[in-house]
């Protein structure tokens, strides 16, 4: 099967000028580029625009969060996706599917201000999700470097490097704010969720490679770690349940590499049993548990549909947010597995570096609050 089909060339030439010309460009990737293994292509289009780039709600990394130019995974609100399409004058949008929302709306999420140019190789998703002023059917690899070349060569240089400045100078506030968040109350009990993410990510040597199933604060750590190429980091919470067997597949298809995932206590039960098969295979991977005590995420999204909850999050809200009784580290051992209870925030470090040198499979529960002090506003900063 052909899977370099290039673009027209009379079109490319056309979405070509309309971004060279856009005043704020903005790329909004998916799956497919990391599918077309298209990432190059796409860090050098970016860059050669100066825009931002947003990544759709997928598993693969489709561009390393360690650039400049990253802004993060797309918030599956619509008000987020309308916000983020009219931060920009013309949109690049790279695969299809990109524009989903889990709330219901009647606008469109992507205005008439908003030029759009789209590229993917399924003609049925082209034109579909929004209103498209240029679509390219084509393969994303071909797509984007021929898109690369031909804007270099109209640009106007002086206009793009001005960009370039600005977005270096807001992607260094970004991350003095990130550090912010992360260090917010960070030697509190019960642990804050800045402090864990910030202490096992410090635990983690340069080749790590990261599962996160973390529902509360979906894509965050994409943020906060620096992830430079394909396969260093998978995440979804789409179909909780995933992150356990995730890390198995995962950890089984980077051999020499250590694997640690970040899941949360409520998704880890859907799927439970793969602690047995880490166990029977001796699968190494360090599986860290955040034990918020419940479904913590649920809780938001009951009062994101103005739903009344009280704070912070008992079982009298409802039976099915609470699954505190648990006791993550007795249960692993339970099934024979190396684990460990971490309460103290400053513990944190040395017990997952302790896990990751043993090579085998291993649970670190951490006890970590029941609402997301910190961690909330680096989640808000999308909708700045
Ligand atoms: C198969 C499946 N069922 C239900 C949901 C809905 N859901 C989204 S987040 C969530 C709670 C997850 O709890 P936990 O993993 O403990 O993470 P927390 O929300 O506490 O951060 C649920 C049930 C889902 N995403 N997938």
């Amino acid at each position: 099967m052909a899977t370099d089909i290039r673009p027209s060339p009379d079109l490319l030439e056309r979405a070509a000028a309309l971004l060279a010309g856009a005043k704020r460009p903005v790329i909004l990737a998916g799956r497919a580029v990391a599918d077309a293994n298209a990432g190059a292509e796409l860090v050098a289009l970016a860059e050669t625009l100066a825009a931002p780039v947003y990544t759709g709600n997928e598993t693969k990394l489709i561009f390393p969060s360690s650039h400049p130019l990253y802004r993060g995974l797309a918030f599956q609100r619509s008000e987020a996706l309308r916000q983020l399409a009219a931060s920009a004058d013309v949109l690049l949008t790279v695969g299809s599917d990109l524009f989903k929302y889990d709330d219901a709306t009647d606008a469109p999420v992507v205005s008439a201000n908003t030029r759009v140019v789209q590229i993917d190789l399924d003609v049925q998703a082209l034109a579909r999700f929004c209103a498209t002023d240029i679509a390219l059917l084509a393969s994303p690899r071909p797509a984007l470097g021929e898109l690369q070349a031909a804007v270099a060569r109209l640009i106007r240089g002086k206009e793009r490097d001005e960009r370039l400045e600005r977005l270096r100078g807001e992607y260094r506030q970004r991350k003095a704010f990130i550090e912010t968040c992360l260090n917010h109350e960070s030697t509190a009990t019960p642990i804050r969720w800045g402090a864990a993410f910030r202490e096992v990510a410090a635990a983690m040597p340069e080749n790590a490679v990261v599962v996160d199933e973390l529902a509360s604060f979906y894509g965050q750590l994409a943020k906060v770690i620096d992830f430079r190429s394909p396969g260093s980091y998978f995440t979804t919470v789409d179909s909780l349940g995933w992150g356990l067997p995730a890390t198995l597949g995962v950890a089984l298809g980077s051999p020499g590499r250590p694997v640690v995932a970040m899941l949360g206590d409520g998704g880890a039960l859907f799927c439970i049993q793969a602690l047995w098969s880490a166990t029977r295979y001796q699968i190494p991977a360090v599986m860290v548990i955040f034990n918020n005590s419940g479904f913590g995420s649920m809780r938001g999204l009951f009062t994101y549909y103005g739903q009344a909850v009280s704070a912070p999050m008992d079982g009298a809200d409802c039976a099915t947010y609470d699954i505190g009784a648990l006791d993550w580290a007795r249960l692993a051992a339970d099934f024979g597995i190396a684990a460990r209870r971490v309460a103290d925030p400053s513990m944190i470090r040395s017990v997952v570096k302790e896990m990751i040198a043993l090579r085998k499979p291993a649970v670190v529960e951490l006890m970590v609050s029941p609402d997301g002090a910190g961690m909330n506003e680096l989640v808000a900063e999308f909708f700045k």
